[in-house]
């Protein structure tokens, strides 16, 4: 048995490279082959093997030296004389990758003393040739040794979506199991499988900052939220802004008034919205329907059923207004009264919560002059309601004091085009300034 010096081989093209990994402490038995530390360039990771079968004696390395080729790395009582294993044997690289800068040992000549390392290279998106490669992309900024990453392809794993606990956030093994496991568990429970492998936020112990309590959220809350995040997660929204003249609406609703009351009913602007927006869903239908699973087509609905998202002690629920279209202003108040105060009463059933085409959340009655409402999955388009308010309004040679409510349109950009989206809330916003459209 002899104490033999392991030294940097030739690596290829790089000098100067820092270590972010040290595997081995003195007294560990490694096998040939076995990594001892693991270099990273700005263009590859690299994993060191050692040439000899043995015990590691002494390590001459930490994290962040930097070491060029014959630098020593550790020293180690090889079981036999052998010989290292000249440079030609080193381990298989990661598949190539193109550009030029990825100069590889094996065009290097040979190093008799010690095998040459495991060069892996980051996959790394298309670049043309020339062009300095883009270190910025997912992948490249993964973190993980070339077994890691036989181990995340061969499960599917990307790991631009894997946090990494090792040292400088390298991705072990075990990081990638953990992300399959939280993606089984949230599958499980019924989430969002699209979400899967989103970076889960930062676990963090706040009474270490002073005091907390915890309160358990409602089963409303739950369902709501997890809800939410699914159709946050599946849709690429996009939401469009309008103020729409409603002073002519307003002085309607008002004229109204005094009937809905002796009535017993509470008329306000959001069944206007909602009789407009039924006459405006006729005339868009892409926005009456949903992308069916293979997105590969549309589930256009000949019914107009609207969702309309009621404020609750317990949290939001959504009960659906049914045939919109077919019904008049005081049957919808008379129907929007009905339904929000059973929503609050806790007493909607699964049939009050089913069968929606597009809907409306309303904070006109609050405040606030714009949100972004969440579409309602699968649903494609959901209309936010603010609070009106009396602006001036320039008409072409005075202002004018004009009562205008705050639109907001999201919906799914798969479905609908921006243009689209445009045209659908200019129409509405023109039924709605002059509900005279209605009859049309
Ligand atoms: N601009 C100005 N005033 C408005 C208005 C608007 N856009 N919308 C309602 N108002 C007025 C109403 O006329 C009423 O005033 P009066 O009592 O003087 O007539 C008052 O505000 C309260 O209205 P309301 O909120 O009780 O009734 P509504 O028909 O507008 O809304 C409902 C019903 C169930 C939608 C609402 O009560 C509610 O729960 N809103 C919250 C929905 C929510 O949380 N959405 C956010 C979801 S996150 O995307």
């Amino acid at each position: 048995m002899a104490i033999k010096s392991i030294t940097l081989p030739d690596i290829g093209n790089y000098d100067n490279t820092p270590v972010i990994e040290v595997l081995v402490s003195p007294g560990d038995r490694v096998e040939k082959e076995d990594s001892l530390i693991t270099l990273e360039s700005d263009k590859a990771t690299m994993e060191i093997p050692s040439p000899y079968t043995g015990e590691i004696k002494k390590v001459l390395v930490k994290v962040d030296d930097t070491l060029n080729q014959g630098d020593l790395i550790a020293e180690i009582e090889a079981d036999d004389e052998a010989e290292a294993p000249a440079a030609e044997e080193k381990p298989a690289e990661e598949p190539a990758s193109e550009a030029p800068a990825e100069q590889t040992a094996e065009q290097k000549p040979a190093e008799p003393e010690t095998p040459a390392p495991a060069a892996e290279k980051a996959p790394e998106p298309a670049a043309p040739a020339a062009a300095p490669v883009n270190r910025q992309s997912a992948g490249a900024k993964s973190h993980a040794s070339p077994s890691v990453r036989l181990f995340a392809r061969k499960l599917g794993v990307d790991l631009a979506n894997v946090t990494g606990s090792g040292p400088k956030g390298r991705i072990r093994q075990e990081d990638v199991e953990g992300a399959i496991k939280k993606v089984m568990e949230g599958v499980a429970k019924g989430g969002a499988a699209t979400g899967a492998g989103i970076p889960p936020l930062p676990e963090i112990d706040f009474s270490q900052f002073g005091e907390i309590e915890e309160r358990p959220l409602s089963r409303i809350k739950k369902l709501s939220g997890k809800h939410l995040s699914t159709a946050w997660l599946n849709i690429p929204h996009v939401t469009q802004f309008d103020e729409t003249d409603i002073t002519e609406l307003e002085a309607f609703r008002k004229s109204l008034k005094p009937r809905a009351e002796k009535a017993g009913i509470k008329m306000t602007p959001l069944v206007f919205v909602l009789k407009a927006l039924a006459h405006v869903l006729r005339e868009f239908p892409n926005m009456n329907a949903s992308l069916a699973p293979d997105g590969e087509h549309l589930i256009v609905k000949k019914y107009i059923n609207l969702g309309v998202a009621v404020d609750t002690p317990n949290g939001l629920v959504v009960p659906v207004v049914r045939d919109v279209d077919q019904k008049g202003i005081f049957e919808l108040s008379e129907e929007l009264m009905e339904i929000s105060a059973r929503a609050r009463d806790g007493k909607l059933t699964g049939a009050d919560l089913s069968g929606g085409t597009f809907s409306v959340s309303s904070l006109g009655g609050i405040g606030g002059t714009q949100f972004t409402p969440i579409v309602n999955g699968p649903e494609v388009g959901i209309l936010g309601v603010s609070k009106a308010s009396m602006q001036p309004v320039w008409n072409g040679s005075e202002f004018e004091p004009r009562l205008m409510l705050p639109l907001a349109l999201s919906y799914d950009h798969r479905v609908i085009d921006g243009a689209e989206g445009a045209r659908f809330m200019t129409t509405l916003s023109r039924t709605l300034t002059d509900l005279r459209e209605l009859m049309l």
